[in-house]
C-alpha cells in the first residue's frame, strides 16, 4: 500500500489485498501451520507459519504502514515482542531506560535478562538529557523508553532522546502501547524500533493478548528482527491476528472517543475535592503539557490520579465503581479502573515504587468510549461512597 494514504485509510486497507483465490474482501484466518510445496524448497511465499502466516503478514503490513515503518513483526504478548527485541543484545549489554515503567517490562529487565543475559539497566528521567549521556558506558547498548510512561503518563522528548542515541550507536526502543501511531510516531522522529502491547489499543476490543514491534528501516536490525521472530517463535496466531487487524480499523475513531472522554474526566477529576492531584497529558497542569502538545496530536485515554488518603480510601473508592471495571490491562472500549501498587506494578519493588511516586493513593484509568456522563456519574457515586466513610 502507498505511504501517501492517510492513517484511517491504511489502518483498514493496508495489508489487506481482497484475498486472490475467493474475492474475499476481508482477510481470512488462515488456520494452517503449514503450506504444500510442489517441488522441494518451491512455495508460493509460505512454508510454515512459525516463519510466515497470511493472515498475521496482513497485520505486520499495517502495523508497518501506521507506524511510518519498513517491517512490523507480530507476538504473542507485548512482552514476548520486548523480550524477542531483547535477544538483539549480546551477553552483559547495559540498558538506559525511563524510570517509570510497565512494571512487567522492569520485571522482564530486572528478573530474568540480568540473570540469563547478564542485562544491567539504568534508570532515568531523561528530562536532563546531559545526565542520561552522562549515564552511558562502554557497555550501554540500547535505550529503552515509554512515552506517556505507564503509569505516571511522563511525557519524553522523543526526538532529542533518537539524537542521543544515534550519537552514540545505541539502538533505541520506543514501547508506543499508551499513544498508538495515531497520536504519535516514534520512527519519524528517529526511533529504530517501536513495541505495543496490541492487547491495548492497536486491538482495542479487551479480547486478544498479542505484541507488535515495527522498525524504521529495512537495515541489519529488520533483518535480525525477523531472525529472531522464527528462531525464537513468540509469534500472534492467525486467530488473533484476525482479531487485531479487525480491531486496527477503528483506531482512528477510537483514539479520538478516548481522548475527548478522558479531557473530560481529568478536568471532573482535577476540580473533585476528594482528588489529591491529577496527571493527564491534556491538562495544562501536567509537567510535560507543552512537550505532549507538539509531540502527540490528542492526549489519549490514560489517566492517573492521586485521592486524597491512602490504601483504605483507594479500597473503597475501587469497590465502588462500578462501570468502570476493577480490572488490570487498558485501550478497551470499556472503562477500567486500577491500583498500580497492587495489581500492575506489583512485580516493582516497594522500595523502587515509592521512589518513583507509585504510592497507595494512586488510581489509573483507562477511560472508555462510553456516554462520558455515565462514566463521570460512576465516579460520582463511589466517591460518594468515600464521603460516607470520612464522616
Ligand atoms: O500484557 P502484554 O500484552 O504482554 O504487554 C505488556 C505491556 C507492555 N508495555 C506496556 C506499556 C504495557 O502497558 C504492557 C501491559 N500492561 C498492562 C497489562 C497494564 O495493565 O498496564
Amino acid at each position: 500500500m502507498t505511504k501517501s494514504y492517510r492513517f484511517s485509510t491504511k489502518a483498514i486497507h493496508s495489508g489487506q489485498e481482497p484475498e486472490p483465490a475467493t474475492g474475499a474482501v476481508i482477510t481470512p484466518i488462515f488456520a494452517t501451520s503449514t503450506f504444500v510445496q510442489p517441488s522441494p524448497g518451491v512455495n508460493k511465499g509460505y512454508e510454515y507459519s512459525r516463519s510466515g502466516n497470511p493472515t498475521r503478514k496482513a497485520l505486520e503490513q499495517c502495523n508497518a504502514d501506521l507506524e511510518n515503518g519498513a517491517r512490523g513483526f507480530a507476538f504473542s504478548s507485548g512482552l514476548a515482542a520486548s523480550s524477542t527485541v531483547l535477544e538483539l543484545l549480546p551477553h552483559g549489554s547495559h540498558i538506559l531506560s525511563i524510570n517509570d515503567l510497565y512494571g512487567g517490562t522492569f520485571r522482564l529487565f530486572e528478573r530474568v535478562r540480568k540473570n540469563s543475559a547478564g542485562i544491567e539497566t539504568t534508570y532515568i528521567d531523561f528530562k536532563d538529557i546531559d545526565a542520561a549521556r552522562k549515564a552511558i558506558r562502554d557497555t550501554t547498548r540500547l535505550i529503552w523508553v515509554e512515552t506517556p510512561t505507564n503509569p505516571l503518563l511522563k511525557v519524553v522528548d522523543l526526538e532529542q532522546i533518537a539524537l542521543l542515541a544515534r550519537d552514540h550507536g545505541l539502538i533505541s526502543v520506543c514501547d508506543n502501547t499508551f499513544a498508538t501511531p495515531y497520536i504519535q510516531k516514534p520512527l519519524e522522529l528517529g526511533f529504530d524500533i517501536v513495541v505495543h502491547s496490541a492487547t491495548k489499543y492497536l486491538n482495542g476490543h479487551s479480547d486478544v493478548v498479542a505484541g507488535a514491534v515495527v522498525v524504521r528501516e529495512q537495515n541489519e536490525i529488520a533483518d535480525r528482527l525477523a531472525f529472531l521472530h522464527n528462531a525464537v517463535g513468540a509469534l500472534l496466531s492467525p486467530f488473533d491476528s484476525f482479531l487485531v487487524l479487525r480491531g486496527l480499523k477503528t483506531l482512528a475513531i477510537r483514539m479520538e472517543a478516548h481522548s475527548k472522554n478522558a479531557l473530560t474526566i481529568s478536568q471532573f477529576l482535577e476540580n473533585h475535592p476528594l482528588v489529591e492531584k491529577v496527571l493527564y497529558p491534556g491538562l495544562p497542569s501536567h509537567p510535560d503539557f507543552s512537550l505532549a502538545n507538539i509531540q502527540m496530536s490528542l492526549p489519549g485515554g490514560m489517566i492517573t490520579f492521586f485521592l486524597k488518603g491512602g490504601i483504605e480510601e483507594s479500597r473503597i473508592f475501587l469497590e465502588h465503581c462500578h462501570l468502570f471495571s476493577l480490572a488490570e490491562s487498558l485501550g478497551g472500549a470499556e472503562s477500567l479502573i486500577e491500583h498500580p501498587a497492587i495489581m500492575t506494578h506489583a512485580s516493582i519493588p516497594a522500595e523502587t515504587r515509592k521512589k518513583t511516586g507509585i504510592s497507595d493513593n494512586l488510581i489509573r484509568i483507562s477511560v472508555g468510549i462510553e456516554d462520558v456522563n455515565d462514566l463521570i456519574a460512576d465516579l460520582e457515586n463511589a466517591f460518594g461512597a468515600l464521603r460516607k466513610i470520612s464522616k
